[in-house]
This record gives C-alpha cells, structure tokens and sequence, in this order.
C-alpha cells in the first residue's frame, strides 16, 4: 500500500466520515496549483471554498503570520495587543460600516450576527423579550452549528441535529413579495447569502437583493449578508451586494479574510447594532487575537496590492463565456458571477464529473449530486484559466 493509500486508511480508521474527499492527497500549494504526495499538480479550482482568493500560501500573508507568530500570538481580549484597532478600522473602511466584532470561524461570525440582530430587536425595536424572529431563505449556508443547521432547509445537514432553536422563519429565496410579507412586528432581522453557495451557484433575479434592502427598511427589520463566501473580491465586486447598491446593516466575513492562513472572521456593521454589546455579553478567547489581525490585514492587503476584485470582474467575464460553449447532452445550465461559478447537470453527474477533472489535474466539488462549483483563486492569470478550462471540457467529454 502507498503512503497516500496509508494516510487515506489512517484518516478513515481514526477519524470521522463527516466528508467524503476525492482519493487524492494534497502535500503542497502555490497559487493556484496543489501537489498531491506523488508530486502530481492539479489546479485548485475549489480554493477551499472561496477561502484562498489570494492563491495557496501566498507569501506576503506567509510572512506576516511567520513574522507574528514568533512575537505575540494569543493576549485574549482581557488585554489590547497592537493590531486588532487597526484591524477593525480597516474592516470598517473597506466595508463602510461603522463597527467590526472580529471572531474565528464563519459560523462564528453568523452566531454573533444572530445575536447582535436579536439584541438590537429587543434593546432598539421593543421586541418583547425571547420573541425575536429571523427570517432566512430556503436553500440557505450559514454554517454547521445547531442552531444554523436548525433553520437549514437540507435534510442531510439539519437531521438528527434537532430541537431547533425557534426564532427563525423560511422564505423562497429570489422572492423580494414573499420576503417583505413575512416581515412581521416581532421580525429583528434577515439572514440571506447574496448568491447562494452551497445551494449551487443560485444568483437571484436582478433586482432582488435592492428590493429585500428596500423591504427591509420600511419594516424596520436589519438586513445581514452573508458574505462568507461571495465577499472580498470573489465575485468581482468587494462585496457581492455592490452589484445592486443594496448595503445592508451587517455583514459576515471569513474565508478569504485570512487567505487560508489561519481562521479568522468577522460581523461588520452599523454602530447601532454591533454597539449595544457591552462587555461580558458576548466573547470568544481567540477573537481578534493579534496573529489573526495581522494575517488579516496582510490577505486584504494582496487583495488591494494585486487587484484581485477587477480580476475576478475581467477573467469572470471570459471564463463563464467558456463555460457557456461547452457541449453536454446532459449539462443543463452554466452559472456565474465574477469567478464564482458552476455547472449543473440534469442527472446526479457531478461526483463523476470531478473524478474525470482530478484525472485531467483539476480539482473541484460537486454539490447536491448534480452541480459542480468553478472557483479559482483570484490570482489565477488567463493563460492558467485558458488551460483550466481545456481540461474541463476535456474531462466532459470523458464523462
Ligand atoms: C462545510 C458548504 C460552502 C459559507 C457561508 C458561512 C459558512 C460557510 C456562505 C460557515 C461555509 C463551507 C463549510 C464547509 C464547506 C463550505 C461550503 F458546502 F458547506 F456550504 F462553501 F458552500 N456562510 N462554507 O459558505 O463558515 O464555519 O465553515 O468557517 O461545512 O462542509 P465556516
């Protein structure tokens, strides 16, 4: 047996089977290419999940956690360290929001997000007291807790998981009439990805994310986007809501926050809402931690330095083109925003479909049995993208 079948064994003996990864087994990145043990490359065009916009173990964010880490990596917030104050101010400034709670995981940041729209529900709204209502869409990704996964609409991340924490109610996601009549007295606030990621690429109609923001307002309801996954640059714009103009009162970040390097997320928002926290009432011991801000502030630094948001405009362009040529009895539709994109088949081809890929050195995730989603790290150049795509179509015509 080789070592990658021993390490395949090993993870299976000992660990959980809460995944079912492709038989390969990473060992390095750079940019937008990962080796496998036997030193076989493959183009990451999963990018962890729109985690590592900037590419592999980019070396400016390399440098930055190497450099803090040997210097201070942990003080908890029971002190100050010297990077978490202008951490938040650039988190404001790149998101023209006036406050940021830094946390570590995106599910942390939805949790705090949840909490921070019940707060501002009771202490600003009136809401009566445990009566707080969230409304989130069908479809939805906001994490694994079991209080997101309560208000999941996929069976296979919410069963088994139950009681669900009340408070929350479901809502076609794409439909700004059905959005804005479930909007009651005792609603604190909605929850909506901007275009759904887990749910396979889904971009709701033009016009959709103004109208919610517009419904919003006049209820008296907070708007949260959850920008996780389609923030920082991945859908050509900073934030996925700027295609539409449609600013929300929050925003969850993660992912690509850190470039991969290490977990760190964030709730970013209006001071009315994220000021009502006052010490003791919420917390996390690693929150805002000195490593995390450096880190941080290096991954958003290669997003400005290297332009990666007009990148992901221009090489999404051409490559959701690509995409759009390709010929498939059984390809039902190509989607795409920026360089978030997917294809859909009409039958559950996609497990198969990624097989061919890996062959061909391309890496990728099929979700929900018939889609497979296309994100490269931003940093890939159009000749990478060009070669990418070949082997796409060519591992298309396999299947
Ligand atoms: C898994 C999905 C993607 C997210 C949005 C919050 C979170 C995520 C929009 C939570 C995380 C990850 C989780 C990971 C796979 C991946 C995923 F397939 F699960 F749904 F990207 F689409 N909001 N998404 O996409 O962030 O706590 O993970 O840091 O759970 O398998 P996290």
């Amino acid at each position: 047996m080789d070592r990658a079948a021993k390490l395949i064994a090993q993870e299976d003996r000992w660990g959980t089977h809460n995944y079912h990864p492709l038989p390969v087994v990473l060992a390095r990145g750079k940019g937008v290419y990962v080796w496998d043990l036997k030193g076989r490359r493959y183009f990451d065009m999963l990018s962890a999940y729109s985690s590592l916009n900037q590419g592999h173990c980019h070396p400016a964010v390399v440098a930055a956690l190497r450099r803090q880490a040997g210097r201070l990596s942990l003080s908890s917030r029971a002190f100050h360290n010297e990077h978490l104050g202008p951490f938040v101010e650039r988190l404001c400034a790149l998101s023209g929001m006036e406050r940021a709670l830094p946390m570590n995981s995106g599910a942390e940041a939805v949790e705090s997000a949840i909490k921070a729209m019940r707060l501002w529900g009771y202490k600003a709204k009136g809401i009566p007291e445990g009566r707080a209502e969230i409304v989130v869409a069908e479809g939805n990704f906001h994490g694994r807790t079991t209080t997101i996964v309560g208000f999941s609409s996929d069976p296979g991340s919410r069963e088994g998981f139950g009681p669900a924490t009340p408070g929350f109610k479901t809502v076609p996601y794409g439909d700004a009439a059905a959005l804005a009549a479930a909007l009651a007295p005792d609603t604190a606030g909605v929850l909506l990805e901007p275009i759904q990621g887990e749910a396979g690429v889904r971009i709701p109609p033009p016009g959709y994310l103004k109208a919610v923001a517009e419904a919003c307002r006049k209820a008296k309801v907070l708007l949260c986007f959850d920008e996780i996954q389609t923030g920082l640059g991945r859908t050509g714009r900073m934030f996925a809501w700027e295609h539409e103009a449609a600013k929300p009162d929050l925003m969850t970040l993660g992912k690509a926050l850190s470039a991969g390097l290490y977990p760190v997320s964030a709730v970013v928002g209006s001071g009315a809402v994220l000021g009502l926290f006052t010490p003791g009432t919420h917390g996390s011991t690693y929150g805002g931690n000195p490593l995390a801000c450096a880190v941080g502030m290096a991954a958003l630094d290669v997003l400005a330095k290297e332009k990666l948001v007009e990148r992901a405009a221009e090489l999404g362009v051409y490559f959701l083109e690509r995409l759009g040529g390709l010929k498939h009895p059984k390809l039902k539709e190509v989607r795409g925003l920026g360089l978030l994109c997917a294809v859909e088949f009409r039958e559950p081809l996609a497990k198969a479909f990624c097989q061919r890929l890996m062959e061909r050195g391309v890496l990728a995730k099929d979700t929900h049995g018939t889609t497979v989603r296309f994100a490269p790290p931003l940093v890939i150049t159009k000749v990478q993208l060009e070669t990418a795509f070949e082997a796409i179509r060519d591992a298309l015509r396999d299947l």
